[in-house]
């Protein structure tokens, strides 16, 4: 028989503890610098986004982010968002799976400057979410 090399040993380790740490690192900052030549668009096509994540836009102070609807981000409607944020640094939770909309909403930005992410729900069984709507106390 063949004995390994201590060295593959150690690769094959090295795999399965780098797995395991992937496995247990739920949630997960996603930093997108929201600017005219970032290309949000392909940044977020490219994620794979989970429930408990959160996105943290980063960006010049005349920006800002707007999250709108699925037809709003269509068409570049800065008209009645959602949710509207400034300042510069602005961290979206992602606390719920399905689609989310953002857009900057300073005029002409928004062709350049928008962002659709699908959040995946949570792979792991969430710790005892008992959805009664009685409150118990
Ligand atoms: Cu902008």
């Amino acid at each position: 028989m063949a004995k390994m090399k201590p060295l593959v040993m150690l690769l094959i380790m090295c795999v399965v503890f780098m797995g395991a740490l992937i496995e247990v690192s739920t949630a997960t900052d996603y930093t997108l610098t929201w600017s005219m030549t970032s290309n949000a668009k392909a940044w977020g096509e490219s994620q794979k986004f989970t429930m408990g994540d959160t996105i943290t836009f980063v960006y010049q102070p005349f920006h800002d982010v707007l999250e709108v609807s699925e037809s709003a981000y269509e068409s570049c409607s800065a008209v009645n968002p959602l949710s509207a944020y400034t300042g510069g640094r602005t961290t979206i939770a992602l606390t719920a799976p399905g689609p989310r909309y953002f857009i900057c909403g300073v005029q002409g930005h928004c062709p350049l400057m928008k962002l659709a992410i699908n959040v995946a729900s949570s792979s792991s069984p969430p710790p005892t979410s008992s959805s009664s709507s009685s409150s118990s106390l």
